[in-house]
């Protein structure tokens, strides 16, 4: 078959590029519009409100499809790295004594328990390498061991406080704080971790305890856990007060 082509008059052509330009200024002058908006828009928690609803819906529409039963990727031992990034050191200040610490468990009918580490360590021991993921664009594959965050809660009776919805961690200076959904916390990866590489947990890794939490990002793993707490309502959280997303799921 023989192609046939349209031969187009100077006049065609002329309102071709432009209606183009036209349609390229219509872009670009939408796009400063949207942009001069969204400049103008309130903030909610550091972020623009329009951005922040775009977070929460992810939020809802990514913690519906949550399925405890997806495990994250793990790897095997020789794949760990030997050299542990340390990243974050909000929380971890100088004054800290280890010999003092012990994790306080605030129930929901607001008594406290006070654990000490060798108790923790009774609990049943699970380690797990995985490809650990912070949202400034890293990741490493590192070795963690500790207990289960579902066996601890099993162990002390927590069965009122993991019908909530959230869980709250803090330092124990109270200046690193993370809220996580009582789904993340009870996945079968998430750990109370005291021990990286098969060695007690390095001081700048958050030692005495630290949450290892797969189904997040970095952010959420806090370092040297002083208090933790559980509530219907969102617990404070660090970045999500500096703009972040609250969820951080992977
Ligand atoms: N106490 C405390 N925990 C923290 C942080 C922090 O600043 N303080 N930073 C978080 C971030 S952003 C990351 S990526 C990981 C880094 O863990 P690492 O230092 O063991 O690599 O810790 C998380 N836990
Ligand atoms: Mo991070």
């Amino acid at each position: 078959m023989e192609k046939t082509q349209k031969i187009l008059t100077a006049a065609q052509v002329r309102n071709k590029t432009l209606l183009s330009f036209l349609f390229l200024f219509l872009f670009i002058a939408a796009s400063v519009f949207t942009w001069k908006w969204l400049q103008k828009q309130p903030t909610e928690q550091a972020a623009l409100k329009p951005l922040r609803k775009v977070l929460d819906v992810n939020e809802s529409i990514f913690s519906g499809m949550f399925n405890s039963n997806r495990l994250a990727k793990t790897y095997r031992k020789e794949q760990a790295v030997s050299k542990v990034r340390v990243n974050g050191n909000y929380g971890m200040s100088e004054g800290f004594d280890p010999a003092s610490w012990k994790l306080t468990l605030v129930k929901a009918n607001g008594d406290s328990l006070f654990i000490s580490l060798d108790e923790i360590k009774k609990l049943p021991r699970t380690e797990i390498i995985f490809n650990f993921k912070c949202i400034e664009g890293w990741s490493q594959v590192t070795h963690w061991g500790g207990v289960r965050f579902s066996d601890f809660a099993k162990k002390y009776g927590l069965v009122e406080e993991t019908q909530l919805q959230f869980a709250g961690l803090r330092t124990p200076d109270n200046e690193y704080y993370v809220g996580l959904d009582m789904k993340s916390m009870m996945h079968p990866q998430t750990l109370l971790c005291y021990e990286m590489n098969n060695a007690p947990l390095p001081m700048n890794q958050g030692y005495p305890l630290r949450l290892i939490i797969p189904v997040k990002y970095g952010v959420k793993h806090l370092k040297r856990i002083g208090t933790m707490f559980f509530s219907n309502s969102r617990p404070p959280d660090y970045w999500y007060e500096r703009g972040y997303d609250y969820y951080c799921g992977l």
